[in-house]
């Protein structure tokens, strides 16, 4: 029921914006070989077969990007981003976070950077059946510095100085073109 509340809040949102991003991503997870579209480093907790697709939608000055996963582990929160590199076979090929403005600082744990305004944060909590729907909004549009998949994580995105945008260790990721 839930998950319904946040679709129908993410179709009216994608209604107010008039200029559909023809870029997006989906697939069904898999270890990794070259040419996969979603990767899983942790079979345990993103299985094979489990599904993600990602629509970013660019209108105006801003963008809403929707996520929607199924086949995951019932009832346990997740965390995720976009992050700036296509997935490989490590998990730390997507490289480090997309920011809108980039921190000077490497790794970025500021939260003056990593923050869901400047980031794309898509954190969300399973149902039952280990589906659910993420919506972020940002003010800005991609384009310019490198997208390149959105990264599933083993916890929900933490916020504090020092550790702002670490969400633990990168179960899976879907390469996506923003
Ligand atoms: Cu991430």
């Amino acid at each position: 029921m839930r998950s319904l509340v946040t679709l129908a809040a993410a179709l009216v949102l994608a209604a107010t914006l008039t200029v559909p991003a023809a870029a997006s991503g989906s697939g069904a997870f898999e270890p990794y070989r070259p040419g996969a579209a979603a990767v899983t480093y942790a079979p345990d907790l993103v299985p094979v077969g489990a599904r993600a697709t990602v629509v970013p939608i660019a209108g105006g000055r801003r963008t809403v990007v929707i996520l929607l996963v199924r086949g995951l582990l019932p009832h346990r929160h997740y965390g995720a981003h976009v992050h700036t590199r296509p997935c490989g076979p490590a998990p730390a090929d997507a490289g480090p976070h997309f920011q809108h403005v980039a921190d000077p600082v490497v790794p970025s744990v500021d939260p003056a950077y990593a923050n869901p305004r400047n980031e794309v944060w898509l954190d969300f909590g399973t149902d039952a059946r280990g589906a659910a729907v993420a919506v972020a909004q940002v003010p800005w549009r991609f384009g310019g510095r490198p997208a390149g998949s959105l990264v599933i994580h083993a916890e929900h995105t933490h916020t504090a100085p020092g550790e702002a945008g670490t969400a633990g260790s990168r179960l899976a990721c879907l390469t996506v073109s923003f």
